[in-house]
């Protein structure tokens, strides 16, 4: 009898251990993927939601679910980012009720970082958004625009255009409706950029910029050295810091 309660104690004790073990394993294995804010790319001009492919899946095996992760194909690629802006609104508002989240996270490259931006000034963005990303984002226009004046979008991104005046003005970073959480921005550029001219148009004021080198415009998408900068962007390591 007493051999069988011994047993017993040790066969309790040992499934207790594995319990234990096995849910520990469990928690390690999916990093709070839950408690992450559903993600949208929002890519530039003439650019394509294909264009964050890798950097979905990138971010999936650090943990983000592939149903939170949502990137936008604006309708004119070219087009004004005013536009853009509430098409990212209606685009935003079906993710939080699919995902029944209550704010999203961005990652906007080049031309996204405008209607972004006016998103979060203008439109729903004031309370739909926590974390902010831009990559090579023409926060103060771009010479190269001069190429396609033909297109709305690329006339709202001359350097000192009414468009980027008003983007601009009171506060390049705004805070967002939410009191108990302000709006974070990380705006991601490199030195190598030669379609953002000059690049130091990246330089978002009350943002935390961070200047790389080496990484071309578009290979701000796909470099592995911007990856470490992006998550902790998502990660509320960016700032707001006026
Ligand atoms: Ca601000
Ligand atoms: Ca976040």
């Amino acid at each position: 009898m007493k051999i069988i309660r011994g047993f017993t104690i040790f066969a309790v004790s040992i499934a207790l251990i594995l319990s234990v073990y096995s849910s520990a394993d469990a928690a390690k294995r999916v990093p709070a993927a839950s408690n992450k804010d559903p993600v949208i790319f929002v890519h530039g001009f003439t650019g394509s939601s294909s264009s964050f492919d890798n950097m979905k899946q990138w971010l999936i095996s650090q943990g983000w679910q592939s149903s939170h992760l949502y990137a936008i194909q604006y309708s004119n690629t070219t087009g004004s980012s005013i536009n853009n802006a509430y098409e990212l609104q209606s685009f935003i508002k079906n993710v939080l009720r699919q995902t029944k989240a209550s704010k999203v996270d961005i990652v906007a490259h080049s031309m996204g970082g405008l209607s972004t931006r006016y998103y979060i000034k203008y439109l729903a963005g004031s309370q739909s958004v926590d974390d902010v990303v831009t990559l090579g984002s023409p926060h103060h226009g771009t010479t190269s625009s001069y190429f396609g004046l033909f297109t709305e979008g690329a006339r709202e991104m001359v350097p000192g255009s009414p468009f980027l005046n008003d983007l601009n003005s009171i506060d390049e970073t705004p805070n967002g409706s939410d009191p108990a959480a302000v709006i974070q921005y990380t705006s991601v550029y490199s030195s190598a950029d030669t379609v953002i001219n000059p690049y130091t148009s990246s330089i978002l004021d009350g943002a935390k910029n961070l200047q790389i080198s080496g990484v071309s415009h578009s290979g701000l998408l796909t470099d592995a050295s911007v990856r470490p900068l992006i998550l902790e962007g998502l990660e509320d390591g960016g700032v707001n810091a006026n």
